[in-house]
């Protein structure tokens, strides 16, 4: 297991490399050039200007998160076929600096959704907020205008300034649409990708839709262990696997996540877990907490132990964090402190798991 934390290249993050090379035990970092549209190849040049820049900071770059897909692959559109293509060219390119594993998400028009990207906590800190009905009364361009005019000047990865313009469009696209033919188009790519994954030796990992449930009746897919069945059983090779998020599959209740992740785990189907804590209010509303198990939903020991036992030999990374300690100017969900805390934490329990199951054997 590696203990990675997510960096924005290219001026573009508030904690600098050397911050993150002093959390003890962080050996690397997740990362995307923000700035290629989505579809384009992202050019070796930049792939290998930015691998220097991160192992001269003495940390190491295996991951990216995310080569984002185009729309008309999720649509099953005629020109599909051509952003397909760049998207083995980029893995191409990303196997040449040496990436073992790439987390993307199949979230038809939106990314990731919240209510408040700074909901006020008891003890003074914020967190980012999710409240469906709040999210359903704001019509899409609302929503828009709260993510990205709350970002602290950042953009916010999946809220590219493209997908935006074309968003009532597409929503209405999707509305159109059955679930099956969502799927079918999943399929068509992974059948197209995977190959050339295994190839470059690129495990891919997807991302499970946040929140997970339905949202404007767009398809969501990625959201529960059935669902997450159905998804691997579309290829086979190990090469098709998860980036196993508790916190967005931890937005529904029903998802039991320590079964989760042992189920998945035990199949070598998990190549990447972001592992934060949330906290409901209610069915559908809840906000990110610390990652402590007694300030949210869920035992990260239970958690982390289904990872340990099962043989995961991944990397995890620290989620989103809480803004704490008057850090102000960090992009939503990803300032240093909090993040930080949680990585160490997350590196103690292992430590604790690890060395009581070799007591446990020994005796
Ligand atoms: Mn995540």
């Amino acid at each position: 297991m590696k203990m990675i934390f997510r960096w924005f290249p290219g001026g573009n993050d508030s904690v600098p490399l050397e911050y993150i090379r002093q959390i003890p035990g962080v050996s690397g970092v997740a990362v995307m050039l923000s700035d290629i549209p989505v579809g384009d190849v992202w050019p070796l040049a930049r792939l290998q200007s930015m691998k220097a820049e991160i192992n001269s900071a003495g940390l190491e770059v295996e991951v990216v998160e995310s080569v984002n897909i185009h729309e008309d692959i999720k649509k099953g559109l005629p020109t599909r076929d051509r952003y397909i293509e760049n998207y083995i060219k980029t893995l191409k390119n990303l196997s040449k600096i040496g990436i073992k594993c790439l987390c993307y998400n199949f979230m038809p028009v939106m990314d990731w959704v919240r209510s408040n990207l700074e909901f006020p906590l008891e003890d003074g800190s914020t967190a980012m907020y999710y409240n469906h009905e709040e999210v359903l009364k704001m019509n899409p361009a609302l929503i828009a205008e709260e993510m990205l005019g709350n970002s602290n000047g950042y953009y916010l990865p999946g809220w590219e300034p493209e997908r935006l313009k074309a968003m009532s469009a597409d929503i209405e696209f999707y509305q159109n649409m059955s679930e099956e033919k969502y799927w079918e188009n999943m399929k068509y790519f992974l059948d197209a990708v995977i190959p050339y994954a295994e190839e470059y030796d690129i495990k891919m990992a997807i991302h499970p839709d946040d929140p997970p449930f339905p949202v404007y009746g767009l398809p969501k897919v990625i959201n529960s262990a059935e669902n997450i069945r159905k998804f691997l059983k579309l290829n086979n090779s190990p090469y098709n696997g998860l980036t196993l998020c508790t916190g967005s599959l931890g937005g529904n209740k029903d998802n039991d996540i320590p079964a989760i992740v042992k189920e998945f785990v035990a199949q070598g189907r998990v190549h990447f877990a972001h592992i934060r804590n949330i906290k409901h209010m209610d069915e559908k509303e809840f906000t990110e907490s610390a990652h402590l198990s007694q300030c949210g939903d869920l035992d990260m020991y239970e958690v982390v132990k289904a990872f340990h036992d099962n043989g995961f030999d991944g990397y995890i990374r620290p989620d989103h964090g809480r803004m704490i300690w008057g850090e102000k100017e960090a992009r939503p969900g990803y300032g240093l402190y909090d993040r930080a805390l949680g990585a160490v934490y997350l590196l103690g329990i292992w430590e604790a798991i690890h060395k009581g199951s070799h007591i446990s054997r020994k005796n």
